[in-house]
């Protein structure tokens, strides 16, 4: 059931029960259900894909061709983060980062700021899935902009 619509089917309903209490326990019932379901689902499906950043202390980075300083890779991580975190996706923002890859070396120093991150349904802070950049793309983009993204990242003989 919708969060939305349980929480209201609770309001509704006269009860002795403090309204307020019920409300929380289940909207945070129903979170439970939910997000315990998708992660069921999601280790069923299988992350099987190899793809930089599954290893991240094991990434061959050379520094050397470098466009940007280690903290710009750490500002645009966090912007792809922000991007993507949370009901909807902003598409301009990831290609806006995404294009100013301009070597291997870039993308990769990229994905290793974005590091792993808690991927939820609702929020990142909820049930979810541990993903790297790779996997958080794959799960925010329609499929046109995941063809946009592989061109990206093949052009750069990244996998994608
Ligand atoms: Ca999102």
């Amino acid at each position: 059931m919708n969060p939305l619509v349980a929480a209201a089917a609770v309001q509704a309903a006269p009860g002795i029960i403090d309204k307020s209490f019920s409300l929380m326990k289940v909207v945070f019932l129903t979170a439970i259900t939910a997000g315990g379901g998708f992660f069921i689902y999601k280790k069923i499906k299988g992350n099987t894909k190899v793809t930089p950043g599954n290893n991240l202390s094991k990434l061959q980075i050379s520094k050397t061709g470098l466009s940007y300083s280690d903290s710009e890779y750490g500002i645009m991580a966090q912007s792809l983060y922000l991007a993507m975190d949370g009901p909807g996706t902003d598409e301009e923002t990831i290609f806006a980062i995404l294009q100013s890859m301009r070597n291997r070396d870039d993308l990769l120093m990229l994905i290793k700021a974005f590091g792993i991150r808690r991927y939820g349904i609702v929020t990142s802070l909820w049930f979810g899935n541990d993903l790297n950049l790779v996997g958080w793309l794959n799960e925010e983009l329609g499929s046109s902009d995941k063809a946009k993204v592989r061109s990206i990242f093949n052009n750069l003989n990244v996998p994608f």
